[in-house]
C-alpha cells in the first residue's frame, strides 16, 4: 500500500480523482487511530472528586462549567511530553494507515494556529506549539495519511452555542433551540477555519465532522460544507456527519439526498456488512478523552478480533487514543497497540486491501477474501481439529499464512472443505488459513 502517491501528494497540479480512485486508499487502508485530544485531556473527567459520565472530552457540560471557569484550561495546556513522531510510530507500528485527530472538539479550543480565532494553542495557552502542523508533517514523513475531526457543534463560540451555555444545546439538552447568529459562526468561523486546515497542512485524507445534530446546523448547511471542501482539496474523503442523514444512533447513512462519503457507526460493528463505505469508531476504555478512571479495557484479542470481524464486513476501523494532558499515550493503549502491531505484521496480508467475506459468517471465526484467495480467521480452534468450510470447493491449496511451506490436509466431507489443522492455535487472537481457490470458485 503505497499512501503517499493515492492523494497524488506529490504532484504540485491535483488531480480529480473519481469516487472510486478518490476512495481507494481509505478502502484499502483498513485501520486507522482516532485521536481525542484537547484541553479536556487535563482535568481527564473529573472535577472536585466528581467524575464525569460517558466521554470525559464532554466535561465541560456534564460537569456544567462556565465559559469563564473552564478557560482555565487552555491557560494551563503545555503538553511538555508531546511528540508528534513517537505518536505516528506508534499507530504506524499497530498497522494503522492514516490518523484522524480533533482539530477542534465541542469545547471550542482549536488545536492549531488559527488566525480567525484567540481560542486556540499559539494565543490562549503557554505551550504555543502548532500541534497539527506537528503532526501533519510526521505523517507524511512516516508514509501515514493525515485527516483531522472537526466538531460543528462549538461550546465557547458566542454564535454558535457559547451564548447561552450551559443551558443551550448543550448536553443535548435541548435540540430544538437554535441561536439566530449561527449563520454567521458557520460563514466567518466554522468554514474559514476548516479552509484554514485543508489550505496550510499539505494533503488532507479525511474531514471528519462531528455535531450536524444540533438544531441550529441545516442540511442545505451541510451539501455546501461539502462542496465548499472538495472545491478547495478535490480529493479529500468526508464522512456523513457533515451532513443530516444518520439514521439517529446506529450512525449509519438514511435514505434520502444526504452529503458524505463514508458512514460512522460508533462503538459497534453491524452485524453484516453494508452496501455503502462505513468506518467503525471505537474507544479501548469507555471514552473517546482521556480518562484515567476509567479502567475498563478492552482486550488486545477483542480489538483484534473487531479489526478482522470489521474487515471481513468491508468496513474500515478507526480505533481512539485519548492521550493525557502532557501528551502522552496512557500506558494501557500503548500496550494495546503493540500487540495489536504484532498480529497485523504477522497477519497483515489478510486484512489490507482485502475485501468482504464471499461467505455467510461462520462460527468459528471470519473470512476476508483477496487476489484469488480466501482467509479464514479462526478465533475458536475446532477441538477436532478439522475445519469446516461450508462450500463444496476443492481448494488449489490451504497453508497457515504465518507459514507457508507447511500444506495443509484438504477434504470434502459431507460436502463441505474440511481443513486438517494443526493440533493447537498457532496464535491466540486469530490463526489465518490461507485458501487458494481454483479459478472458477
Ligand atoms: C460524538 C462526540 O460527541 C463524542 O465526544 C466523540 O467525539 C464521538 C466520536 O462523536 O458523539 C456521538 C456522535 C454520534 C453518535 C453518538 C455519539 N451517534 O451517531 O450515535
Amino acid at each position: 500500500l503505497n499512501c503517499s502517491s493515492c492523494l497524488a501528494q506529490t504532484n504540485s497540479e491535483v488531480k480529480k480523482l473519481s469516487d472510486d480512485e478518490r476512495m481507494a486508499w481509505w478502502r484499502d487502508s483498513k485501520f486507522g487511530m482516532f485521536i481525542h485530544w484537547g484541553v479536556y485531556s487535563i482535568p481527564g473527567g473529573e472535577r472536585d472528586g466528581k467524575i464525569c459520565g460517558g466521554g470525559a472530552e464532554w466535561i465541560m457540560d456534564k460537569l456544567d462549567y462556565t465559559i469563564e471557569e473552564y478557560e482555565k484550561f487552555p491557560a494551563m495546556f503545555n503538553p511538555v511530553k508531546f511528540n508528534a513522531d513517537e505518536w505516528v510510530s506508534m499507530a504506524k507500528d499497530a498497522g494503522m494507515k492514516y490518523i484522524v485527530i480533533t482539530s477542534k472538539h465541542h469545547d471550542g479550543f482549536s488545536l492549531w494556529d488559527s488566525k480567525v480565532s484567540d481560542y486556540d494553542i499559539m494565543d490562549s495557552s503557554p505551550f504555543k506549539r502548532d500541534v497539527i502542523k506537528e503532526l501533519s508533517e510526521a505523517c507524511k514523513k512516516q508514509g501515514i495519511i493525515f485527516c483531522f475531526y472537526h466538531s460543528i457543534v462549538d461550546w465557547h463560540h458566542p454564535q454558535a452555542q457559547g451564548n447561552l451555555f450551559p443551558n443551550y444545546n448543550a448536553g443535548q439538552k435541548d435540540q430544538t433551540v437554535v441561536n439566530p447568529e449561527f449563520p454567521k459562526y458557520y460563514e466567518n468561523y466554522l468554514k474559514p477555519q476548516v479552509k484554514e486546515l485543508l489550505t496550510n497542512y499539505g494533503d488532507i485524507g479525511v474531514v471528519w465532522f462531528d455535531g450536524d445534530w444540533i438544531a441550529d446546523y441545516t442540511t442545505e448547511m451541510g451539501k455546501e460544507f461539502y462542496d465548499f471542501i472538495r472545491e478547495i482539496q478535490p480529493n479529500t474523503i468526508i464522512n456523513n456527519r457533515v451532513d443530516k442523514g444518520r439514521k439517529g444512533m446506529e450512525g449509519m447513512d438514511a435514505e434520502g439526498n444526504f452529503a458524505g462519503d463514508f458512514g460512522t457507526p460508533e462503538q459497534e460493528i453491524p452485524a453484516t456488512g453494508i452496501d455503502s463505505d462505513w468506518e467503525s469508531c471505537m474507544t479501548m476504555n469507555g471514552s473517546w478523552g482521556y480518562k484515567p478512571s476509567d479502567k475498563k479495557w478492552k482486550s488486545s484479542k477483542r480489538l483484534t478480533q473487531n479489526l478482522i470481524d470489521i474487515v471481513s464486513k468491508g468496513g474500515n476501523f478507526l480505533l481512539n487514543i485519548g492521550p493525557d494532558g502532557l501528551g502522552q499515550f496512557p500506558p494501557e493503549s500503548v500496550e494495546r497497540l503493540k500487540a495489536m502491531g504484532v498480529w497485523t505484521r504477522e497477519n497483515g496480508e489478510s486484512i489490507y486491501g482485502a475485501s468482504a467475506s464471499p461467505y455467510d459468517k461462520p462460527e468459528w471465526g471470519r473470512y476476508t477474501a483477496k487476489d484469488g484467495f480466501i482467509y479464514a480467521h479462526v478465533f475458536d480452534w475446532p477441538e477436532d481439529g478439522k475445519l469446516v468450510i461450508n462450500r463444496t470447493i476443492k481448494p488449489r491449496q490451504a497453508t497457515l499464512l504465518s507459514d507457508p511451506y507447511t500444506k495443509l490436509k484438504t477434504k470434502l466431507i459431507d460436502g463441505n472443505l474440511t481443513i486438517h489443522l494443526p493440533e493447537k492455535a498457532p496464535n491466540n487472537i486469530a490463526t489465518v488459513i490461507k485458501i487458494k481457490l481454483m479459478p472458477n470458485d
